[in-house]
C-alpha cells in the first residue's frame, strides 16, 4: 500500500556517511560523557551505603572531605557533564546525518566544544578542592569558587556556539530544499538545542549578575529567593533538554531497530514543538515552598505543568504504537503478548524499552511532585531523587547507554564488545533502580530528608530501615552495572577494526506516512518559536520584575560553609 504520491520518494539516495573527522569529533563527546558518568557514578554507591551505615567516606577523607563534596561530584557530573557532552555529541550526529550533509559550519561546533572543556577543567578544579561543595543546584547562600561558576558558564556557552552550529545547518538546507519537510530527527535535535538556548537564560543572569561578582569579592551578598528563581528559570527544562534526546531515539530510530516504522511523523513533530513552548514555563513547581513566590504563580505554573505531562502521553502512545507495529510484523501476537517478539536480545533496543517501562513510574512520581498538595508531603524528602533516579538516571541514561550500543561501534569502525552482556548490563541497572527508587520513593513517604546523611542520624524510626537497607543494596546491584558498561565501551574502543559489513549503521526509522504528508504548521520553527518567547513571558515577566525591583542582598554567605 503506498500513501503517497511516488514522486515524493526521496529517501532512495544512498544515506551520507560520516567523515573521519566527524567521526572523531563525535567520539570526543562521547570519551568525556562516558569518563564523567564513570567518576560521578562511583560516589553513588557511597551514598547509598552510608544510609545503612557503611561509611566509606572516612577512608576517602584524606581526599574527599565530605558526603557533601561527594554528592556535588555525583550531581555535577552525571547530571550536568554526563548528560550535556552526550547531548550535544549525539545532536552533531543526528543533525548530520538526518541533514544527510555535513554541518555547514563545523568550525563553530569546534569551538564549541572546547569553550565546553575548558569550562568543564575550570570547574572540575574546585570541585574536586573542596572549594565548591554546594551541590548541583549551587543555591546561596553556599557559596563556591568563582572558577567553578565561570567554568559552568562556559560549559553552557560552549552548547550554546554548538548550537548555533546546529541552526546555521538547518537554515542552510531549508534554503536548499524549499518545500521538503525536514527530516525529523534533525528537525528534533534543533528544537532541543533551540528550548536550551531559551531555557539556561535564567542560570546565565543568575551567575552572570549575581554569583560571580559575589565569588569574586565585587558584590558583598546576595539574594537566595531571585537566585532560586533565576535557578529554577533553567532547572526545570534542563530536566527536557536531558529526555528529548532520548526521544529523539525512541521516535526516529527505535522503531527500525526493532524491525518496523514510527506510527505517526507527526504526532512526534507536534511532540518536539509541545515541549518548546511549555518547558520553561512550569519552573515554579520547583519552589511551590518558597515564600517569596505568590500563590497564583505556583498555580499557574502547576496547570502548565500538566500541560507539559502531555507530550509525554503522546510520546509514550506513539512510541509504543510503533513498537506493537514492528513486533506484530516480526511474527508476535496477542494484546500483551507482541512484546515478547521485539528483539530482546538486541542490547541498545533492551536498554531503551528497560527505560521506557521505568519512565512510565517515573512520570506518574512526576504528576505527584506536580500536585501542589502531594508536592508540600514529599518535597525535600527521599521521594525526589526516586524520582529523578527514574527519570535522568534511567529513562535518560539508559537510553543513551542503549544509543551508545550502536554509536561508538559505528564512530570506531568496530564491533559491539560481548553483546549478551551488554543486554545483561541492561537487566541489571533496571533491577537494581527498581530496587533503589522504590526504597527512596518509600523512604520519602515516611518524612526521611533529601541530601542528609541519614547514616550519621542519632535516632533512626524503625520503619525506615529496611528502606535503607534497600536503598544500599539497590546502589550496589548499580555500581556492578555501570562497571559492566564502562567494560564493554572500553573493550569495543580498543578492539580490532571491523569488517565493514559487521559495523552497526546509524539505525533511521521511515514513517508510516510519508514526511511530506505532515502539515506544513508542524515544520516551521518561527511561529513556535514566538509562542515559546510570549508564553515564558508571561508566566516569568511579572514575577522576575517583581523579584528583581524589591532584591534584597541580605545573604552574605562569608563563612558559611557547614563541611
Ligand atoms: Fe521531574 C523534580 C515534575 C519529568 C528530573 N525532576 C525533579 C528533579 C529532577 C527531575 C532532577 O512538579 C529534582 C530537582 C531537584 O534537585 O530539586 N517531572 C515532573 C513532571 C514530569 C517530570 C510532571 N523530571 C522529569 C524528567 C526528568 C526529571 C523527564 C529528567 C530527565 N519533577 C517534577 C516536580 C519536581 C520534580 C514538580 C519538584 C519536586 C520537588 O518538590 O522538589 C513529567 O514530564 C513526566 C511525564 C512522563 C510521563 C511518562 C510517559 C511514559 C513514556 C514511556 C513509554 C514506554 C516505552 C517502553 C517507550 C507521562 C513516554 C515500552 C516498552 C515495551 C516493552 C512495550
Ligand atoms: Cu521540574
Amino acid at each position: 500500500m503506498t500513501l503517497v504520491d511516488p514522486e515524493l520518494q526521496t529517501a532512495a539516495k544512498p544515506p551520507y556517511q560520516l567523515s573521519p573527522q566527524e567521526r572523531k569529533f563525535i567520539g570526543w563527546h562521547m570519551i568525556v560523557a562516558i569518563a564523567a558518568l564513570f567518576v560521578g557514578s562511583l560516589f553513588g554507591p557511597l551514598q547509598a551505603f552510608e544510609f545503612s551505615g557503611l561509611n566509606l567516606y572516612q577512608y576517602i577523607e584524606p581526599v574527599f572531605k565530605s558526603y557533601y563534596q561527594g554528592l556535588t561530584l555525583h550531581g555535577v557530573l552525571n547530571a550536568l557533564v554526563w548528560t550535556t557532552f552526550f547531548i550535544v555529541g549525539f545532536t552533531n550526529l543526528v543533525v548530520i546525518k538526518g541533514l544527510g550533509r555535513p554541518l555547514s559550519h563545523p568550525k563553530i561546533n569546534l569551538v564549541g566544544f572546547w569553550v565546553m572543556l575548558i569550562g568543564l577543567l575550570m570547574a572540575a578544579a574546585p570541585l574536586l578542592l573542596n572549594q565548591a561543595t554546594v551541590l548541583y543546584t549551587f543555591y546561596p547562600p553556599l557559596k563556591a569558587s568563582w572558577a567553578f561558576y565561570l567554568g559552568l558558564t562556559l560549559v553552557v556557552v560552549g552548547s550554546w556556539i554548538e548550537g548555533v552550529g546546529f541552526y546555521l545547518s538547518m537554515i542552510a538546507w531549508r534554503r536548499d530544499n524549499k518545500g521538503v519537510r525536514s527530516p525529523f530527527i534533525a528537525m528534533a535535535g534543533v528544537v532541543n538545542a533551540a528550548m536550551w538556548q531559551i531555557a539556561t537564560l535564567g542560570i546565565a543572569i543568575e551567575i552572570l549578575t549575581m554569583l560571580l561578582p559575589w565569588s569574586l569579592g565585587l558584590t558583598d551578598a546576595t539574594d537566595p529567593q531571585l537566585a532560586r528563581t533565576y535557578f529554577w528559570f533553567t532547572g526545570h527544562p534542563l530536566v527536557y533538554f536531558w529526555l528529548l534526546p532520548a526521544y529523539i531515539s525512541w521516535y526516529g530510530m527505535l522503531p527500525k531497530q526493532a524491525g518496523g516504522k514510527l506510527f505517526s511523523d507527526s504526532l512526534a513533530r507536534l511532540s518536539f514543538w509541545m515541549f518548546l513552548i511549555v518547558s520553561v514555563p512550569v519552573g515554579f513547581h520547583h519552589q511551590f515552598t518558597d515564600p517569596g513566590v505568590p500563590v497564583v504563580w505556583k498555580w499557574i505554573h502547576a496547570v502548565l505543568t500538566y500541560s507539559v505531562f502531555f507530550p509525554s502521553m503522546l510520546t509514550a502512545f506513539t512510541v509504543i504504537a510503533s513498537l506493537e507495529y514492528a513486533a506484530r510484523r516480526r511474527g508476535g501476537t496477542g494484546i500483551i503478548g507482541w512484546v515478547r517478539a521485539l528483539p530482546w536480545n538486541d542490547p541498545s533496543v533492551t536498554s531503551q524499552l528497560l527505560a521506557g517501562i521505568l519512565f512510565m513510574f517515573g512520570g506518574v512520581s512526576g504528576l505527584t511532585n506536580a500536585s501542589y498538595n502531594l508536592n508540600l508531603v514529599v518535597h525535600n524528602t527521599a521521594w525526589v531523587p526516586g524520582h529523578f533516579h527514574l527519570t535522568v538516571a534511567t529513562a535518560v541514561t539508559m537510553s543513551f547507554m542503549g544509543i551508545s550500543y550502536w554509536l561508538v561501534p559505528h564512530i570506531t569502525g568496530k564491533k559491539l564488545w560481548n553483546p549478551k552482556l551488554a543486554v545483561a548490563q541492561a537487566w541489571v541497572w533496571f533491577v537494581g533502580m527498581i530496587v533503589f527508587s522504590n526504597a527512596m520513593h518509600m523512604l520519602g513517604l515516611l518524612g526521611a530528608p533529601r541530601r542528609t546523611p541519614l547514616g550519621e542520624a542519632l535516632y533512626v524510626p524503625e520503619e525506615w530501615e529496611g528502606h535503607l537497607l534497600r536503598v544500599s543494596i539497590g546502589g550496589a546491584i548499580l555500581l556492578v552495572s555501570l562497571l559492566m558498561y564502562v567494560l564493554v565501551m572500553l573493550k569495543t574502543a580498543i578492539g580490532p577494526k571491523a569488517d565493514p559489513a559487521d559495523v552497526p549503521e546509524v539505525p533511521i526509522a521511515e514513517s508510516m506516512r510519508h514526511p511530506q504528508l505532515t502539515p506544513t504548521w508542524l515544520d516551521r520553527f518561527k511561529p513556535w518559536l514566538i509562542v515559546a518567547g510570549l508564553l515564558v513571558v508571561l508566566s516569568y515577566g511579572p514575577q522576575l520584575v517583581d523579584q528583581i525591583l524589591n532584591m534584597d542582598l541580605n545573604s552574605p554567605g562569608t563563612n558559611f560553609r557547614p563541611w
